[in-house]
């Protein structure tokens, strides 16, 4: 009898109170993150899209944001897209690669001579090549990557001057195969770390260096824990902005564009706000008291030629990608 009565009370509550919303609630509520400090543009860019985005879809896509490692590692964050726990990830294609394998080939060592070569190559064949493999895996690209930079080397024991001094290095590096090879190349002892935890591994020494662009060694505040920055611009890396498919197809097409477009217009104003940093950011950083080392990237590519390094990768990227990369930059192996 007791059940009866319950089952009467909940059949009494009218169906139309369950399923209205209140008049302001967003038809999709979703959360996009990253691994950024909330001062780096790309944080910044993302969550100026987030707002357009509300307001262009007159509050039917409110998408939240969670900089700065907030939700995890790199690493749990894309279990987290691929599970669908986490809708929108812009992640580096490097550690991407974990899980697409070509999408690492921008980090091929010195394969960019500039952005005029960066830009031209990802918003066009090689990246419409590595998206149709993002695309085989239950995530979604965006057309246009986010700029993370070209990544220099930093230490707290020495200053890295020539690739000799990479010897036995203990050096931290993202997780993916290409960068561990890379720096095993140069005959340095790299170590897999996520980022969010590099700032501790730097301050206690379980790892003597890593490697970033400058705008993050300044936004994320490494300065504060290494002496040297060593200018090798040994690789070009960018974010693509990821989807988790069946969330972002779950939407109709006509809030789909709007997503889309919102975050690729902010994704070229980030590569702007980078462009225009870099040509403060050593000062920044000098005043700061890191030290800068100039050094000769022909002796550092000469190391990996030597090494093996990029006959290995084209042999594991295969003609197709190769040849695609070596169409947009010249000659590499
Ligand atoms: O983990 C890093 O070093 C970073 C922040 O540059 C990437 O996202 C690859």
């Amino acid at each position: 009898r007791l059940l009866a009565t319950t089952l009467a009370g909940a059949a009494a509550v009218p169906l139309v109170a369950i399923r209205t919303r209140p008049a302001n609630a967003a038809e999709f509520s979703y959360k996009y993150a990253n691994n950024s400090p909330v001062t780096h543009p790309l944080t910044i860019r993302t969550t100026e899209a987030a707002a357009r985005i509300k307001e262009k879809t007159g509050g039917q896509v409110e998408i939240q944001v969670f900089p700065n490692n907030q939700l995890g590692s790199d690493t749990d964050m894309l279990s987290q897209l691929r599970s669908g726990a986490l809708e929108f990830f812009t992640l580096s294609g490097l550690i991407l690669s974990t899980l697409v394998p070509v999408a690492s080939i921008n980090g091929v060592g010195f394969a960019f001579k500039d952005y005029g070569q960066v830009w031209p190559t990802m918003d066009g064949a090689l990246g419409t090549l590595v998206r149709g493999e993002i695309a085989k895996r239950g995530l979604y690209a965006f057309a246009k990557m986010y700029d993370n930079g070209y990544r220099q080397i930093t230490s707290s024991t020495k200053p890295i001057k020539t690739p000799e001094d990479l010897s036995g290095f203990k050096i931290r590096v993202p997780a993916s195969p290409l960068w561990t090879s890379l720096f095993k190349a140069f005959g340095a002892s790299p170590t897999t770390i996520n980022f969010n935890e590099v700032y501790s591994a730097l301050q206690t020494h379980v790892v003597d260096g890593q490697e970033n662009p400058l705008a993050l060694i300044d936004t994320a505040k490494l300065y504060e824990v290494q002496k040297y920055v060593a200018i090798t611009n040994h690789m070009w890396d960018g974010f693509w902005f990821l989807a988790n498919k069946r969330a972002f197809e779950a939407m109709p097409q006509k809030l789909r564009d709007i997503v889309e477009a919102e975050f690729n217009a902010s994704a070229l104003a980030e590569r702007e706000d980078l462009a225009k940093m870099n040509n403060t950011v050593a000062d920044t950083l000098k005043a700061k008291g890191l030290q800068f080392v100039d050094t000769d990237a022909t002796a550092f590519r000469a190391a990996l030629k030597k090494a093996g390094f990029y006959e290995e990768w084209k042999g594991k990227f295969g003609p197709e990608a190769w040849g695609t990369l070596e169409k947009a930059v010249g000659s590499l192996a």
